[in-house]
């Protein structure tokens, strides 16, 4: 609880209602002059906050300001439907029925864009903006007009009109890419992005995979590492390269020795004027989009997208959208995660499906906030790391401990309004405390929408109440079109990822080697429906492992229903996960590298996509560990050495040496272990009959230990 004291109620209400009136900086002087007010005791709370709407002025004010709660699209306790036992499908459709699209219309992205040309009355659609300065913006015809030049130039340099045709765009987000992007559509050719983390050798793999001649480039470097590969005759498809950027004389040369043209993009366009040609609009069952992911372990595998994936995924979005969030003409969406993952694509299409506008970022990461308060966008799609970091540095700004506790209370009151269903950035607290967080933001977001990972409640639930708008979760991957559930409106509840989206039917799969069963509930999720993707391009094998006969795409998440009706992700079949900075982590190779240090007997290693560092469970073997700890100048029995302290930094230097030389990386090192003096075994439900270690039992029994060696901060 949170005691703030001042005089009176009456003082109180003055202050209240004084700060409420006040407006950004100003805030800083009435946070310097409330400690120094003259302390008696009122506990701040509820009830007293309540009590204050006696007053007239107060009332007044909450008249006003008085919020409503959301009206969920469905009863929250029964989010989804069953269709077999473990089959569940959302409860916004009327039957089993999936959806392929929402507006009679619009089956393809192509379409999309062209309802929002209609509706948009020619209005600003695509924005950029140079360092320090306002943002411009290119009109909806603008962009369709340069975008059929664009493709007809395409044609003119050889391209076909069909989805068989692959263009490679290898750039940041700008709005070229979409240009380029639509003038693809606009002639139904597909897109492969490509992008820097891939690194070449896979790059140089998908463009013959792909056979592609061209590529769009956004700068000479780029082009330059493309053009290396050609002139070591490992690409011998590759014939032009056109660029959004100037470039120099000596490329052009370059380019020229190893029979490649080089292009600005403006020259294409002209080239297109020139030679114009009606649209070729693509069907829905055409590829759209090949987007190559790149596994832990071998080739990147293309997932081939069609339209009527990208039509039926925002489709659903919309759909269950239509009650509390109807995106609108003067919506706008900051464009800054790649587009060359399908999350940001899809939100793009949505908003063009609208006639609302994309305004992109400057290319610098580390200006984002800055474009982002000019752009004051309404919404924000984002992904766990950047609101981890808008966390920490929330909390970070708070130093003094009475603004630290006013802060949390602050978060407390508000969560509780949005367990009653109120979304909303005009309560008091958010005059009084959140203010200067929400206008950092622009000022004017609506909507947040987070997916590609995991968030951690807290966090979720900490910004839901400061920022004051509705902040989604979605689930899903590249090879549903990115979506397969997502948050219903209305349920601000935590620690799930939704229920299935009207274009998904979601079952799990029973997984006995790990100890999941469908008949409790758990499994390996795996999706049907208009948004599953078509395959890997020329990867049947890889395709045959996604998607089984019947068409459902396995995940290698493991799931879990909740009485509810919504999905908690619970686990990874394949035991890979994800760091929270990104870094794919195989646990089983790391175990076997410390399973060859000389005290280790058995080693379980754990991290999650929460955390930044492995840590490990050890069991040290019984045989050497006494004679191996006493070489080393420590004395005791097994169980009292496993508990010594210096002991268990001497086995860590060990491991950390050990893992060196077997080459694990810095990230695949554990940063503390725990020493437990007894084996993991089949009698302990701890090791599988095949002596493989039970990982989620282990998890479960060492609960403990592992979350107090993450409470460790100072690693
Ligand atoms: C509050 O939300 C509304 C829309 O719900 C938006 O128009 C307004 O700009 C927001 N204000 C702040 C300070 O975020
Ligand atoms: C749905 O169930 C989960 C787990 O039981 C719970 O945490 C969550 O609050 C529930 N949601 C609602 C809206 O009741
Ligand atoms: C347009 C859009 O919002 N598409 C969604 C597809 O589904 C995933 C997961 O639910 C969302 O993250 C995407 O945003």
């Amino acid at each position: 609880k949170v005691f703030w004291r001042v005089d009176s109620v009456t003082e109180l209400c003055l202050i209240c209602t004084q700060v409420a009136g006040l407006k950004g900086s100003e805030h800083e002087d009435v946070w310097r002059l409330l400690p120094s007010q003259p302390l008696s005791s009122l506990f701040l709370s509820t009830s007293s906050l309540l009590g204050l709407g006696a007053l007239a002025s107060l009332t007044a004010y909450w008249l006003v300001t008085r919020p409503r709660p959301m009206r969920p699209p469905c009863d929250l306790q029964a989010q989804s439907v069953a269709v077999h036992p473990s089959c569940r499908r959302s409860a916004l459709l009327k039957d089993d029925l999936l959806q392929d699209f929402y507006y009679e219309n619009t089956r393809t992205a192509y379409d999309m864009f062209q309802r929002g040309l209609k509706i948009s009355g020619n209005g600003p659609c695509l924005g950029f903006r140079k360092p320090g300065q306002p943002y411009q913006w290119i009109s909806y015809t603008e962009v369709a007009q340069q975008a059929q030049e664009l493709g007809s130039g395409l044609l003119a340099k050889g391209c076909r009109a069909n989805p068989e045709q692959f263009v490679g765009i290898f750039a940041q987000n700008r709005p070229e890419w979409m240009i380029s992007e639509l003038a693809c559509y606009t002639y139904s050719m597909a897109v492969v992005p490509l992008y820097d983390t891939l690194g070449m050798e896979a790059m140089v793999h998908i463009l013959n995979l792909a056979e592609i001649s061209l590529v769009i480039c956004d700068r000479e470097e780029k082009a330059a590492s493309l053009l290396e590969n050609k002139e070591k005759g490992k690409t011998p498809k590759l014939s032009c390269l056109v660029l959004f950027n100037d470039f120099s004389d000596a490329f052009v040369e370059k380019a020229k020795k190893c029979e490649v043209e080089v292009l600005k993009l403006e020259q294409l366009m002209d080239l297109g004027r020139q030679n114009l040609k009606d649209p070729v609009p693509p069907q829905p069952q055409d590829l759209a989009v090949v987007c190559f992911t790149s596994g832990t372990t071998g080739k990147p595998k293309g997932a081939m997208i069609t339209h009527g994936n990208i039509a039926s995924n925002t489709s659903s979005v919309i759909k269950i959208l239509e009650g509390s969030f109807v995106i609108q003409q003067d919506d706008v969406s900051i464009s800054y995660l790649p587009l060359a993952h399908m999350f940001e694509r899809m939100i793009q299409v949505t908003m063009f499906c609208h006639g609302a506008r994309v305004g992109f970022y400057q290319g610098d990461i580390s200006l984002l906030m800055d474009d982002i308060k000019t752009l004051k966008p309404t919404f924000f799609p984002v992904v766990p790391r950047l609101l981890n970091r808008i966390y920490d540095k929330i909390l970070g700004s708070v130093t003094s401990p009475l603004r630290r506790a006013l802060l949390h209370y602050a978060v407390r009151r508000k969560q509780a309004e949005l367990r009653s269903g109120i979304v909303r950035n005009n309560s008091l607290w958010d005059k009084l405390v959140f203010n200067r967080i929400q206008t950092s933001l622009g000022g004017n977001l609506r909507f947040a929408l987070t997916a590609s990972a995991p968030i951690s409640p807290t966090v979720l639930s900490f910004l839901r109440a400061t920022l004051g708008c509705l902040i989604f979760e979605g689930y899903g991957q590249t090879e549903c079109t990115a979506g397969c559930t997502f948050s219903m409106p209305g349920d601000w509840s935590t620690g799930h990822v939704g229920s299935p989206l009207p274009c998904a039917m979601v079952k799990l799969v029973d997984i006995p080697d790990m100890n999941y069963y469908a008949k409790n509930g758990e499994g390996e999720i795996c999706i049907r429906g208009p948004s599953v993707f078509k395959g890997y391009l020329k990867d049947p094998e890889k395709t045959a492992e996604a998607l089984d006969t019947d068409g459902w795409l396995h995940s290698g998440d493991v799931g879990q229903w909740l009485p509810n009706g919504t999905l908690r992700i619970i686990d990874r079949k394949k035991h890979i996960f994800k760091l929270s900075q990104g870094e794919y982590i195989a646990p089983e190779k790391i175990e076997n590298a410390y399973m060859r240090c000389v005290p280790v007997l058995q080693v379980f290693v754990h991290g999650d996509s929460l955390q930044s560092y492995l840590i490990a469970i050890v069991v040290p073997d019984p045989e050497v560990f006494v004679s191996w700890a006493k070489e080393r100048g420590f004395v005791g029995s097994y169980e009292e050495l496993c508990q010594n302290p210096d002991v268990k930094s001497a086995v860590l230097e060990e491991m950390k040496a050990v893992g060196k030389q077997a080459g694990l990386m810095s990230f695949e090192q554990v940063k503390d272990i725990y020493l437990h003096p007894e084996m993991f075994s089949v009698a302990n439900g701890l090791l599988t009959p095949t002596l493989k270690s039970r990982r989620t039992d282990i998890r479960r029994v060492f609960q403990e230990q592992i979350s107090s060696m993450y409470s460790k901060t100072a690693i």
